[in-house]
């Protein structure tokens, strides 16, 4: 009988670990190149492409292009790349056709390209800015390798795959699943698929593949820190130019590894006055280079230092999301969030839940405003699970190793509203440890929950965190509002506290009594009274109340909500200010007179 069984079986449909075989070749933080200005080939553009709701391209192995038997005979496919249906890369499918609207699971998507080599020994890395939540590569019949995690950069190193004439197959699976980050219960929408840029990153065999500069947080604004690691454990020198500053120095290179501290008096960076200088790097044979700001962020006692002077971070949170381009944002979208969080009073801004585009830090330092960047260690996650702590770490690394760089970006968020559990402590620990180590000069977060029972801010996770986040929704999901003053009260914390999130749902131009949910008036309210009770309070170092504008979110389907998280102080095509958007702003303009 299993003799007979062992006959009849087909691995493409009776095999159930059909992904075991991709586990491999993974994308990870220690794949990452520093890619600041270096050359890159755009693979974005039309691509084809077919739902594949069964994963039979993973199955049936389609990459193969197997359309012949042993014997030469012709077999039938169920795929024909060529003539599938097109559409323009990055974007999310969400939002290319209504059929995809609320599609979660895997698409894949081919093209073809040139490549012809232009060094001797020359290597080409594919990135893919971001991809949710899984994605597979394939080129030229091969199996690449994955990357896991929605919203940071994956890196693989392709030469060996490449001819003149190249196809590259991505098995995309944006599919929720308990044991991911984020797990599958958010509150916000799973856009999927490749909705940042493709690209082909040409490198020398031996190169720069990480580089750091920043300013020394030690009082003086005169000591700069440069780091940098080579591909190969090399011996060399290198050179760091920072032409504006006259900074034109060796830089000792021992087994691959560069570290340095240089005097130097740069202007210092801030909201108000964001200089950035041209830095450059560079062995005999690879150079890369980066606009960077200098500034100092530190945290001594309940107080939050930002270049020597206290601070008060005068945020807003914000999602990745647009009506028209889902979490695929333009750059202009981008600038509109940050000006409009300007027009607001903000200095500072929660960019929520997940890491952004690159280019949201790298505007914040053109433009000025201070970021918190987190990972989407969100709700009820699998803490016990040592997959999933790997996940988060490596995101948490990705994300480091791609924004370190930004003076914007001054806070790492390990997290989003966990409980305070044993598994919790240690999973989430490690993280905040693990960008302590990673990144010394930058404050460690997370947005906590309160204590609800003592009515406390009493987490067990700040002990590892430079900056506590809470997130209180006083007047809202905990109507009594008596219990701010009283949360207030009964808590000392010994580090600033910012209040990552409150709010309130309103649906713009609905209009009732400050009792009635879901009206402008009771979201003005709600801003109210809880800048009237926070704006005593000593410990309170910033707020980012919960958000600047209306995002998509399929939890939400009350008729005042739509399938929308009506928390914005805008709707959610940005046309309209509520009126607690000028409650807060005249909050932040008292503020930043004084
Ligand atoms: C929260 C979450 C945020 C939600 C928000 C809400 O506490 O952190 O992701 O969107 O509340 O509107 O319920």
């Amino acid at each position: 009988m299993e003799e007979k069984k062992a006959k009849i079986y087909l691995s493409d449909i009776h095999l159930e670990d059909y992904t075991g075989q991709y586990e491999k070749g993974y994308a990870t933080a220690d794949t990452v190149v520093f890619d600041g200005g270096r050359k890159k080939e755009s693979l974005d553009g039309i691509w084809h492409y077919a739902v594949d709701q069964y994963d039979t391209c993973l199955r049936q192995r389609w990459f193969l292009e197997n359309t012949r038997d042993a014997n030469g005979f012709t077999l039938p496919v169920d795929y024909s790349f060529d003539q599938w249906p097109e559409y323009e890369l990055p974007g999310c499918w969400n939002t290319v056709d209504p059929m995809y609207t609320i599609y979660d699971g895997s698409m894949v998507f081919t093209r073809k390209f040139l490549y012809r080599a232009k060094l001797e020994e020359e290597q080409v890395i594919l990135k893919i800015g971001a991809c949710n939540y899984i994605c597979r590569v394939f080129i030229n019949k091969q199996y690449v390798g994955m990357h896991r995690g929605g919203s940071t950069p994956a890196y693989w190193n392709i030469t060996e795959y490449l001819q003149e004439e190249n196809r590259i197959l991505l098995v995309v699976d944006s599919t929720r699943r308990p044991e991911q980050i984020p797990p599958e219960n958010t509150d916000w929408f799973n856009y999927g698929g490749i909705y940042r840029e493709i690209e082909l990153i040409r490198v020398p065999k031996v190169h720069i593949k990480s580089f750091t500069c920043e300013l020394v947080p030690d009082g003086t604004f005169s000591h700069i820190r440069v780091t940098a690691e080579l591909s190969e454990k090399k011996n060399t020198t290198a050179r760091l130019w920072i032409p504006e500053l006259g900074v034109d120095s060796e830089v000792p290179v021992t087994e691959g590894r560069a570290d340095l501290i240089l005097e130097a008096e740069p202007e210092l960076w801030s909201p108000e006055d964001p200089v950035l200088y041209e830095v450059q790097f560079s062995v005999d044979w690879d150079s890369v280079s980066d606009q960077i700001g200098f500034r100092e962020i530190k945290v001594v006692g309940r107080e939050i230092f930002l270049n020597g002077e206290s601070i008060f971070l005068r945020g807003i949170s914000c999602h990745e999301d647009s009506v028209e381009n889902g979490k695929g944002l333009t750059d202009e979208e981008r600038m509109e969030n940050i000006r409009i969080a300007k027009e607001l009073g903000c200095n500072f801004m929660r960019v929520a839940h997940y890491p952004h585009h690159e280019n949201m830090s790298k505007l914040a330092d053109k433009l000025g405003i201070l970021l918190w960047e987190e990972i989407p260690v969100y709700w009820a996650v699998r803490f016990e699970r040592e997959a999933t702590y790997q996940d988060a770490e490596n995101q948490l690394k990705e994300l480091i190793l791609r924004d370190r760089n930004r003076a914007s970006v001054i806070i790492w968020s390990v997290g989003n509203e966990n409980p305070d559990t044993d598994e919790r402590l240690a999973f989430m620990g490690g993280l905040a440890r693990c960008a302590k180590q990673m990144d010394p000069y930058r404050l460690v977060s997370a947005a906590c929950l309160v204590d609800g029972v003592e009515n406390k801010i009493a987490d067990r996770l700040t002990e590892y965190l430079d900056v506590i986040g809470i997130n209180e929704y006083y007047g809202w999901y905990n109507p009594d509002f008596r219990k701010l003053p009283e949360l207030m009260k009964n808590s000392d914390p010994e580090k600033p506290v910012v209040i990552t999130e409150f709010g309130a749902d309103a649906i713009s131009g609905h209009h009732g009594t400050a009792d009635d949910k879901g009206t402008e008036e009771c979201q003005a309210d709600v801003y109210e009274k809880q800048i009237a009770t926070l704006r005593d309070i000593p410990y309170i170092k910033g707020m980012t109340p919960w958000i600047l504008y209306d995002f998509r979110c399929p939890r939400r389907t009350s008729f005042i909500q739509n399938y929308y998280n009506r928390k914005g102080l805008l709707n959610e095509d940005k046309t309209y200010r509520k009126p607690a958007f000028y409650v807060l702003q005249k909050y932040y303009r008292e503020l930043s007179e004084q």
